[in-house]
This record gives C-alpha cells, structure tokens and sequence, in this order.
C-alpha cells in the first residue's frame, strides 16, 4: 500500500514513520509512506495557507488553492487515491473502517490546522472524511497517525503473527481477556491457576468468561441487548 500524508508539519512523521512495525513495513517495502509540505504548493513569497472567514468570526481558514494544487499533483495520473481528510466533522474511526481502508492501493490524507478549511477542499478533492474521536485537536497530523498505525497493521505481513491481528479486542466483537506473565506472584497477586494448568480447553473457556465479563463492564455498548445480562453473545454488528 502507498499512503501520501499532505501537512503543514512534516517534521512531526519522520520519526514516527521510521520506528517500531511501520519502520519495518517501510524497510520490507510492505509499505510506502511519502510526506509532503502543503506549503510547497503555495504561489505566493509568504507561503501562506490561511485568511480570515467571509461572514467574519474567530478564527482562520485553511485557504483552498494550495490544498487543490496539493492533491492533484500528488495524486498523479495513475491509479487515484482515497483521499481522507481528517476532522472532528468526519465519520467515526472504527475497526470495521480500518479493515476496509487497508483494502486500499492507495490513500491520501489530507491534515489541517486552524480553526476550518474552505468547503470547496471537500467538495473538490476529498472522497471521506473521518474523526478519530469526539473531541478537539490542534491538527489532522495525530489523526493521520492514528490511521497509518491502524491500517499498517492490517497489510499482509506487516504484523508478524496473524493472530495476534485476528484474535485482538473488536475482532471477536469482545473487549480482550487479561494477560499474565512471569513473575508468578507480584505484590501479592497470583496468576490464576487455571493459566498453568496445561489444559488448553479450560483456558479457552477462561478466557471467553473473562472477555465477556470485562466487556460488560467496561464497554456494554459492544453487547447485545440480551448479552448485557447473562448470555454470551457480542452484538452481530461487531462480529467480523
Ligand atoms: N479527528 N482536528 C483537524 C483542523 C481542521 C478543521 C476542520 C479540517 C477541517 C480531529 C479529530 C480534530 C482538529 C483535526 C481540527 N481540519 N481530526 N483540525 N478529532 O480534532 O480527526
């Protein structure tokens, strides 16, 4: 997959795309992360990528013609982008819409700053538009983050074990069950028996009790309406 990230702030991704499992996917060429600097698609010698609203109002917005010339010359003539901007306006970020967007040969995300960007950006060169949760960043760079971690990890490969993608919280439609690992005691606290008992099926069942449990607890909304109470059931919605 090749993702083009279009920001004010370039400098912020260069570490982030060099670490850990996307520095891996970059290295394998699983993966091809290219960053550009919106104001490198400015006409004017300030640079500039703001101005004030037409109606008045605090605040700057993001002016359209940088971002126009940005994305169309990225975009190239090959095979066109799904391009993304990221804003608390946008649809919801979720496991099933991560899985989908890593079915993509390309994305684009589109990062901005200031108070808005001018509606003619989305109406000319966005196809989706999407919120990383319900509250107020400072820039689209943390969202965009979000993204590329979240769909890297669903790239053939680029996560070592299949499982480890596949048997993780929301998949199931379950919050996960709690881990353990040595030392045996800490503070106190034992590890449950039944975790070194060998008994491979009684662990399973152990830890289904416990995914369910910590779902109902923490996350009821992830239930069906009947599982909230004593049934073992995620809702069919969240099952994949
Ligand atoms: N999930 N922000 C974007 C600037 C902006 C405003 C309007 C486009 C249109 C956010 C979020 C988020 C703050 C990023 C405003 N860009 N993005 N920025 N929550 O809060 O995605």
């Amino acid at each position: 997959m090749r993702i083009d990230v279009i920001t004010i702030f370039p400098a912020v991704f260069r570490e982030f795309l060099g670490a850990s499992l996307i520095g891996r996917a970059v290295a394998a060429g699983l993966l091809e992360v290219h960053v550009h600097d919106l104001r490198e698609y400015t006409e004017d010698p300030h640079r500039s990528v703001d101005d004030e609203p037409y109606g008045g109002g605090g605040g700057m917005v993001m002016t359209a013609p940088p971002w126009l010339r940005a994305v169309r010359a990225v975009s190239g003539d090959g095979p066109q982008p799904h391009r993304i901007l990221l804003s608390p306006q946008g649809e919801r970020l979720d496991d099933a819409r991560v899985r989908s967007l890593a079915g993509e040969e390309r994305l684009m995300l589109l990062c901005g700053r200031y108070e808005a960007i001018d509606e003619r950006v989305r109406m000319l060169v966005v196809d989706s538009e999407m919120s990383i949760g319900d509250y107020v960043l400072s820039g689209g760079e943390v969202p965009a983050m979000t993204v590329i971690e979240a769909v890297s990890r669903h790239i053939p490969g680029v996560v070592g074990r299949p499982e480890s993608v596949e048997n993780e919280s929301f998949r199931s439609g379950l919050l996960d069950h709690p881990h353990y690992t040595r030392p045996r005691t800490v503070e106190g606290i034992e590890v449950p028996d039944v975790l070194r008992s060998g008994d491979h099926a009684r662990i399973d069942v152990w830890r289904r009790e416990q995914a369910l449990e910590a779902t109902r607890r923490k996350r009821p909304d992830l239930l069906a309406g009947d599982a909230r109470g004593r049934e073992v059931a995620p809702k069919a919605s969240n099952r994949r």
